[in-house]
C-alpha cells in the first residue's frame, strides 16, 4: 500500500489557495532582498516559490527540504502563486556544492563538465528536459506497436557471435569462453518472428565504434521491431511511419513541458513519407559511393524538405555489399537490397528492411560472404524450421532525441554515454 502523503506537488499549488501545506524538494535559488528572502524550490513537477520575511535560511542551493507554509495568490510570482509564512526543514545538507549553476537558465558549461557531473548537472530543468523527451518517445514507440498487436521481448545482451560485422564488437570472457556484447537484437528479434509474428524490444547494443563523432556511442539504445507475413520492406516502412507519428505525438502529449522549455519544433510526419532509390540519391548528390557519407545525408535531407516539404526521407535499395548478409535483395536488381535508411533532419535515424527467409538462402549468403555456418547455428534454427517473408528496423534512440530537439551531441541525449573515451560517471 502507498501510504498517504500530504505532500503537494509545485505545480498542484494553484489548486491549493488559501490553505496551509507541505512541499519538499530541492532548493532550486534562494534570493535575500532587503526585507524577504524567496527560496525557489524544484521537484519533479516544476518549481515553487517561497516567501520568507527577513533573512530566511542561509541555507546553500540544492539542500534538500520540506517546507510547510501557507498558498498565497501572488499574480507576480510564477504560476501565480506563492508558499507564504513557512517553516523549513532540511532533509539533507550538502557536502559539495553543484558545479554549475542549476539555477541559471542556460547551462554554459563545455560538455565534460556536464558528462563529468551527470548525477548533477542532469538536475537542470534544460538538461533533464531532454530526457523526458526520451522517455515520452519510448512510451510513443511502445503504444504504437502495441496497438498493432506486436509483442514486447527481451533477448540477451551478452551473444557468441557479431551479429552486424565482426569488426566493432566487444569480446569478454564469459565462464572461460569467447563472448560478445550484442551489437544489436537482430537474430532473436527474427527468431521471435517465428514465434509471435510481430515482436519488438527497446534495450541497450554495444558497439566497439573507434569514431569520435557527434553520433556515434559504444552502448546506445536501440528501438527494434520486427513484423512476419510481409510483401517487401515497403509494409515495414509503413509500420515506421505509424512509429514515428506515434514518437512524436506522445512527446507532445506526455512531455509538453519539456519541450515548450527546450521551444522544440516538433516535425510533422507525412503520411507518405517521402522516398528515393540509392541510386538515384547518388544521381543525385553527383557521385558513385557504396554508402552515403554524413554530408550526403545531410544534403538528402535538404533535398527533401525543398521538394517534398519533408523532415524524414527514406533512402531504399541500398547496395547488397554494403548491407549484412541476411538481407533480402531487390527482385530483379539482385546487387541492390529491399532495405532502407531512414534520414530525419540531416542524420540517418533508422535502418531497416526485407530479410531472407529461407534456410538455403541464408546458407548461399553465408558462403557467399566466405562466411563460416557454425557461428550461425542457432541462428539459423529457425529458417530450418520455417519462417515467413519478414523485415523490421531499429532506431537509434539517442539521435532520434537529438534530431528532435536540434541538439548538436548525442551525448547530450545520453544519460551517461559510454564511448571510446567515456566509462565514468
Ligand atoms: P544499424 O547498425 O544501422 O542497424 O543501427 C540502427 C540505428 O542505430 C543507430 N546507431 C547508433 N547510434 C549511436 N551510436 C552508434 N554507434 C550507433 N550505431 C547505430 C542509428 C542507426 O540507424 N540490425 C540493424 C537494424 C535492422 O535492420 O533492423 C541495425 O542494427 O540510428
Amino acid at each position: 500500500m502507498i501510504h498517504p502523503t500530504t505532500r503537494v506537488l509545485a505545480a498542484e499549488l494553484p489548486g491549493h489557495v488559501g490553505e496551509s501545506v507541505e512541499i519538499s524538494g530541492w532548493l532550486h535559488r534562494r534570493r535575500a532582498l532587503k526585507s524577504v528572502t524567496f527560496l525557489v524550490i524544484r521537484d519533479r513537477s516544476g518549481l515553487a516559490q517561497v516567501v520568507a520575511t527577513g533573512a530566511g535560511p542561509d541555507l546553500p542551493e540544492e539542500t534538500v527540504l520540506r517546507i510547510r507554509g501557507t498558498v498565497t495568490a501572488n499574480p507576480q510570482a510564477p504560476a501565480g502563486v506563492e508558499l507564504t509564512s513557512p517553516t523549513v526543514e532540511v532533509l539533507s545538507s550538502l557536502a559539495e556544492a553543484p558545479p554549475v549553476g542549476l539555477f541559471r537558465p542556460a547551462v554554459e558549461a563545455a560538455l565534460p563538465v556536464i558528462l563529468d557531473g551527470a548525477p548533477v548537472t542532469l538536475r537542470h530543468p534544460r538538461l533533464s528536459a531532454l530526457h523526458r523527451i526520451t522517455a515520452a518517445s519510448v512510451a510513443g514507440f511502445r503504444a504504437t506497436l502495441d496497438g498493432l498487436d506486436f509483442t514486447e521481448i527481451q533477448t540477451p545482451k551478452v551473444v557468441s557471435s557479431a551479429t552486424e560485422s565482426g569488426a566493432n564488437v566487444f569480446a569478454l570472457d564469459w565462464f572461460g569462453r569467447p563472448a560478445y556484447l550484442a551489437q544489436s537484437p537482430q537474430f532473436f528479434k527474427q527468431a521471435m518472428v517465428g514465434v509471435f509474428e510481430r515482436v519488438y524490444e527497446t534495450g541497450p547494443v554495444f558497439r566497439a565504434e573507434p569514431h569520435d563523432t557527434a553520433r556515434h556511442l559504444g552502448q546506445y539504445t536501440s528501438l527494434d521491431a520486427e513484423l512476419g507475413f510481409i510483401t517487401d520492406h515497403r509494409e515495414v516502412m509503413a509500420v515506421l511511419r505509424e512509429v514515428a507519428a506515434g514518437m512524436v505525438a506522445s512527446v507532445a502529449e506526455r512531455a509538453g513541458a519539456a519541450v515548450d522549455l527546450l521551444e522544440v519544433k516538433l516535425p510533422e510526419v507525412p503520411a507518405e513519407i517521402p522516398q528515393l532509390h540509392f541510386a538515384e540519391a547518388m544521381r543525385l548528390l553527383g557521385v558513385d559511393e557504396p554508402d552515403l557519407a554524413p554530408a550526403h545525408e545531410r544534403w538528402l535531407s535538404e533535398w527533401a524538405l525543398r521538394e517534398h516539404g519533408s523532415e524524414f526521407l527514406f533512402v531504399v535499395g541500398y547496395p547488397m555489399r554494403k548491407r549484412p548478409f541476411y538481407t533480402h535483395p531487390e527482385p530483379g536488381r539482385p546487387e541492390c537490397s529491399n532495405s532502407f535508411d531512414l534520414l530525419f533532419r540531416g542524420l540517418e535515424l533508422v535502418t531497416g528492411g526485407q530479410r531472407l527467409h529461407r534456410h538455403e538462402d541464408y546458407l548461399a549468403a553465408l558462403a557467399a560472404r566466405g562466411e563460416p555456418v557454425r557461428p550461425y547455428e542457432g541462428y539459423l534454427r529457425s529458417f530450418a524450421h520455417g519462417m515467413p517473408p519478414h523485415g523490421g528496423f531499429a532506431l537509434g534512440l539517442e539521435r532520434w532525441t537529438a534530431r528532435l530537439t536540434g541538439t548538436d551531441n548525442i551525448r547530450r541525449t545520453t544519460l551517461f554515454p559510454r564511448d571510446l573515451h567515456r566509462l565514468t560517471p
